[in-house]
């Protein structure tokens, strides 16, 4: 067993709120571990906190113009506080902004510098003469060389992981402009990672217990080659870079947020007023190092950081990186643009935190994406968190005060099954930890909550309203087990539902810190009193599922509102010109196809006075058939043409929408009268 564990959860940009892909990718599933082995009373902290740096941050100051200082002060205020509100409990919670980390990387970087391990190169990069500065990271959309996803970044395609240098881009676009760029030459200092290839494979190697799709995707991109990185960039928004030929250059945001972690863990130590306790964990051989990370950092805490590590010298590198795949919301993949995600902050205003912590407990995407609804929701609070757990507590609590003036029975000649049961509580509980130390947290729930059960069917089975009337013995003897799981229960729950749990806890009056050896059958000691239980969990109604989906809805309305961009107006004319045209109601008596025309259709048009041959570009949006009696307004006096061997007369006007789709432009006008 090691001395110590480091936990650390990915730095979330402060951007923007937290949602519950990130709580599914690395919060939710780092709080539970560090919950489970604080109980088992190991040497664990906790760190985690925002990164305030890179060109996240900067999009969205410029998007709300106001500067990077308010965005990130704003998030890391709110995102602090609804982990919080969620339980999540780091020991430290950081942010990279920090006197402390700007020279703690700052030293890191010239150790490196100075240690001759970066190469220096001046190499093209894209630059938007428009906006005057150079398209680092994702100031940069294009096309994905890799899986063809046309809104990769310039520094990571989201659709398949990769990750990309801006110049790689198929088709790139500045995303402060929309140009394409130019490129021009800068400076700047790499990380040559191909130098750290073999001591990377070798260390890989004796990692154990790493996750399949953690490992594959690493052996992946050792097996391509790694290239240089640059870890530096052309931004004014950043850690400055510590050399005097770098002005106006800051360290790369994967350079330094990575290192956030080793800064929040020395102000952590100031806080514990031992200021060099920071190096007891990042330094001493005997620490266990794991990072909570989402599928897309995997490169960086799994190659980058660690090559940065080891070229450094001086620290420990990660034990294990048990990284998750992503969740998606209602069958679709989560989208903060596209106002398609759950905000903490705003599940917190509706719901108690223990029931996402179950709920979302049970899905997470550990071994691929998984999806998380409202109905599904709906469902296990009710038929899992009220229907098995709650039910069970409650009918054993209140059962216990109706008949045995709530004190706890004593256990007289129990049966081999009464005796059996007590023993699965054991059973159960190695089940569990078993599971948490190999981060299979939807297992560790489920053998949570599967003691429950046992002891739902052992309660169902042993009738105790029967034997209550005539054998008082047995009776009790039922409840006593029954007490003894509710007690394991408030133990083994404890990380999945830390205020529940707290709540059972004191009725049943444990006080103190909870520990895990303590967890088995003789928790509880006959004749001790036990408080008459409350309802543990309310189910959730209906309505309340439809008031999140309706949510949901107004939201992706509103973004899209806020999203739409509309054509820009033409150049005025004249009111003389517009009169020239001749526009009349009409309606479409015949259409059919055109040979070899795929787009094109033959319309015969009532326009009142006579009929007129059309030929339409609307054969991608109706068939021939739907057409007829369609009414249109039509161009009537524009110059005939020929199209596809058919002579037009006319045009019908027609409305596009966002996505391309054709809609007419309808009257209830006769054929024939006239449009103005
Ligand atoms: N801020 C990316 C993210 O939030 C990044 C993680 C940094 S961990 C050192 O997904
Ligand atoms: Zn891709």
């Amino acid at each position: 067993m090691s001395k110590r564990t480091l936990v650390t959860s990915a730095l979330p940009y402060a951007n923007g709120p937290i949602h519950l892909g990130h709580l599914a990718g690395a919060y939710l599933p780092s709080d539970l571990y560090v919950r489970y082995k604080r109980m088992t009373e190991e040497d664990i902290i906790h760190i985690c906190g925002s990164d305030e740096h890179g060109v996240p941050i900067t999009i969205a100051a410029e998007k709300e113009g106001v500067d990077p200082q308010d965005i990130v002060d704003r998030f890391h205020t709110r995102n602090k506080q609804a982990f919080k509100d969620f339980g999540i409990n780091f020991d430290y919670y950081g942010r990279t902004s920090s006197t402390v980390h700007h020279q703690t990387s700052q030293e890191f970087f010239t150790k490196l510098y100075e240690d001759g391990v970066f190469v220096q190169k001046t190499e093209e990069q894209l630059y938007d003469p428009k906006a005057e500065m150079f398209l680092p990271d994702r100031y940069v959309k294009g096309t994905c060389p890799n899986c063809g996803y046309e809104e990769a970044y310039g520094d990571q395609c989201e659709n398949c992981g990769t990750s990309l240098s801006p110049t790689e881009l198929i088709d790139p676009k500045s995303a402060i402009t929309g140009d394409t760029p130019e490129t021009r030459k800068t400076k700047h200092w790499y990380l040559p990672l191909g130098d750290f290839q073999q001591k990377l494979e070798d260390w890989l190697d004796t990692r154990e217990n790493w996750k399949p799709n953690v490992a594959g995707q690493v052996k992946s991109w050792l097996n391509d080659g790694l290239a240089d990185r640059a870890v530096t960039r052309d931004l004014t928004w950043g850690v400055p870079v510590p050399l005097e030929e770098a002005d106006g250059k800051v360290l790369y945001v994967w350079f330094d947020a990575p290192i956030g972690y080793i800064s929040a863990t020395k102000e952590w130590a100031q806080q514990e007023g031992d200021p060099d306790l920071w190096k007891t964990y990042w330094q001493d051989e005997e620490t266990d190092l794991i990072h909570f990370i989402g599928k897309d950092n995997i490169v960086f805490h799994c190659i980058m950081f660690p090559a940065t590590l080891m070229a450094h010298g001086d620290y420990v590198l990660p034990k294990n990186v048990p990284a998750n795949e992503f969740l998606n919301l209602e069958s679709k993949k989560l989208s903060t643009s596209r106002g398609w995600a759950v905000w903490l902050e705003d599940y917190l205003e509706d719901f108690e935190p223990d029931l996402l912590r179950y709920v979302l407990g049970t899905i997470l995407p550990e071994t691929k994406d998984s999806d998380f609804s409202w109905e599904n929701f709906q469902n296990k609070v009710n038929s899992e968190l009220a229907d098995i757990l709650g039910n069970f507590v409650f009918r054993t609590t209140s059962f216990t005060h109706k008949y045995f003036d709530g004190k706890v029975p004593s256990l007289t000649n129990p049966t081999e099954k009464d005796q059996q049961t007590l023993a699965q509580i054991e059973q159960q509980k190695e089940k569990v930890a078993e599971a948490y130390e190999h981060f299979k947290l939807r297992e560790a729930i489920t053998e949570t909550m599967n003691l429950a059960r046992i002891g739902n069917k052992y309660f169902t089975e042993m009738e105790p309203w029967q034997s209550r009337k005539n054998d008082m013995e047995t009776c009790g003897n039922t409840l006593h087990v029954c007490l003894q799981i509710t007690a394991a229960l408030s133990h083994l729950f404890d990380p999945i539902l830390p205020e529940n749990m707290a709540q059972l806890r004191k009725e049943l009056s444990f006080t103190g810190s909870i520990r895990w050896k303590d967890i088995g059958g003789s928790m509880l000691d006959s004749g001790q009193p036990i408080q008459k239980g409350e309802i543990l969990f309310t189910k959730i109604e209906d309505e309340q599922v439809e008031e999140q989906l309706e949510k949901l809805k107004e939201r992706t309305q509103q973004q899209e509102e806020m999203d739409k961009q509309y054509e820009p107006i033409k150049d005025n004319i004249e009111f003389g010109d517009f009169m020239k045209i001749d526009i009349r109601a009409g309606k479409i008596t015949e259409a059919s196809a055109i040979e070899k025309a795929d787009k094109l259709l033959k319309l015969t048009v009532d326009v009142g006075f006579e009929k007129r041959t059309i030929v339409s570009g609307i054969a991608n949006d109706f068939s021939p058939d739907e057409l007829i009696d369609q009414s249109v307004c039509v161009v009537v006096n524009l110059a005939p043409k020929a199209l596809m061997g058919v002579e037009s007369n006319g045009m019908i006007l027609m409305s596009e929408e966002d996505d391309g789709s054709l809609k007419f432009v309808e009257t209830d006008a006769e054929p024939g009268s006239m449009v103005s």
